[in-house]
């Protein structure tokens, strides 16, 4: 069975409004006018292209924005749109926070372990709180939502809702979470569904009360005590769990998730030699728990810097098993045409000991230009052949459901967005009208707030 992977559907009002300190090109294209329309008609093409090569495909919708039950909470009151206008007018960016489609980066939404790994014989899903960036803090309760109606049967599938993200008191609490993001599932051979139980790592950025290293100038987002309460949540045995801290130098220099210095499928393990702390410790441990067959290919900074690993997102390609059982590599465009990495992957399609056969490169520009890449776009679910009947049917790739999709974002979607668009009572209109026709082309119910 070759791996799930879900793809997050780009949301009508993508934008770039610099919300993500720590994240380069969120921060550098602050204010650029976005492409809502390409966004989200890049996302389903890299869906399609992966279903083409055979692997079990599916889309996640979309949360509603701008949210205006924040902006209630807020103070912002009054009717929907009094609430926006207000918004605009007096606090233009919480309402930027409110109106980011920061969903669709859905390697964020929840970290997974498949049935095989569990505790319980199910695929347990945990959402993330994300509750280190303001905007992507309001998610997790959509995103339980949306995980239940698309997991439907709950004898195959637990969806445990967020972490907490703060105290009682509304302090925040030390248990940042930030979903697959900065988890890695790994197997003694090369496939990657969830027939057979794999080692995960754990990666983290620092320790909660304040214990160890962590960054000076950008904030980690992930601590250590929330990727073990995942992995005590889903039971999994703690001789197949690897906890390890990202390297605070990395964090520094815009690495804000594991997923954009290394990557890993199956026993195939890339990854940046400026990844870890005590890397090579790391690496035993891995190699101990997964066995000798494990293949890591560690890349040097002589070939690719950690700044180029930034800009190219290199390590953020989804490696992918294929129903051959050997693997591709899907990079995004901008890693293409560097000296180093086309060597990297010469080297990697060469070696006759490297699963990697193909690599393909995507054009996800709308997404990467707010740092997200093929990777972060989708959530991966490692599943059997039993459990596909428990999906909802419609948030599975077909060719025809491919064209509805493509039809409904053209038909709804605005060519252009500045930041200052978001003031327009029209966009919340727009977004309604378009979120309430999806959740009747993948069959999902009424799952937004607008809509009960
Ligand atoms: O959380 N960008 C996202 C990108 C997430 C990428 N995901 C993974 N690496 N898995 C983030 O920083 C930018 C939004 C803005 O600035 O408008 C943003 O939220």
């Amino acid at each position: 069975m070759p791996e799930a992977n879900f793809d997050g559907i780009v949301g009508p009002t993508h934008n770039y409004a610099g919300l993500s300190p720590g994240n380069v090109a969120s921060t550098a294209n602050q204010g650029a006018v976005s492409r809502p329309r390409d966004a989200a008609l890049q996302g389903l093409a890299k869906a399609a292209a992966l279903a083409r090569l055979g692997l079990v495909q599916g889309w996640l919708p979309p949360q509603e924005r701008p949210h205006v039950p924040t902006l209630h909470a807020m103070g912002f009151a009054g009717s929907d749109e009094v609430a926006v206008a207000a918004a605009a007018r007096e606090a233009p960016h919480l309402l930027a926070r409110a109106s980011s489609a920061s969903a669709m980066w859905t390697a964020n939404a929840a970290t997974v372990t498949p049935s095989s790994d569990s505790g319980d014989g199910r695929v347990h899903m945990t959402v993330a709180n994300l509750r280190t960036m303001p905007h992507r803090a309001i998610e997790p309760p959509q995103t339980a939502r949306t995980l239940r109606a698309v997991f439907r049967d709950t004898g195959k599938f637990a969806v445990h809702d967020a972490l907490p993200g703060t105290h009682a008191d509304g302090a925040p609490s030390d248990l940042g979470d930030e979903g697959a993001a900065n988890h890695t599932r790994f197997r003694a051979d090369g496939r990657a569904g969830g027939a057979q139980p794999g080692v995960h790592l754990f990666v983290f950025g620092v320790q909660a009360g304040g214990a160890g290293r962590r960054p000076s100038r950008f904030p980690a987002r992930q601590t250590l005590e929330a990727s073990q309460a995942v992995a005590r949540i889903h039971g999994i045995p703690a001789e197949r769990c690897v906890f390890a801290q990202q390297h605070p130098a990395a964090i520094d220099q815009g690495v804000f998730h594991n997923d954009v210095i290394s990557v890993g499928n199956g026993n195939l393990y890339l990854v940046h030699e400026h990844a870890l702390v005590d890397q090579d410790r790391v690496l035993d441990d891995l190699a101990a728990a997964v066995g000798p067959s494990l293949h890591a290919v560690v890349v040097p900074e002589s070939e690719v810097s950690v700044a180029d690993a930034v800009r190219t997102y290199l390590f953020n390609s989804q490696l992918v098993t294929l129903p051959d059982g050997s693997m591709a590599l899907i990079l995004p465009r901008e890693s293409e045409g560097h000296a180093g990495i086309a060597r990297l992957v010469e080297r990697l399609v060469s070696d006759p000991a490297c699963p990697v056969v193909t690599a393909i490169y995507l054009d996800v520009r709308e997404s990467m230009r707010n740092g997200g890449g093929p990777a972060c776009l989708r959530l991966r679910v490692p599943l059997t052949p039993e459990e596909i009947p428990g999906i909802a049917p419609e948030c599975l790739w077909s060719p025809d459901r491919h064209a509805a999709l493509e039809a409904w974002v053209r038909r709804h979607y605005r060519e252009e967005l500045s930041p200052a668009d978001l003031a327009d009572p029209q966009l919340l209109r727009e977004s309604r009208a378009a979120l309430d026709e999806l959740t009747g082309l993948l069959g999902t119910g009424p799952i937004y707030g607008f809509q009960r």
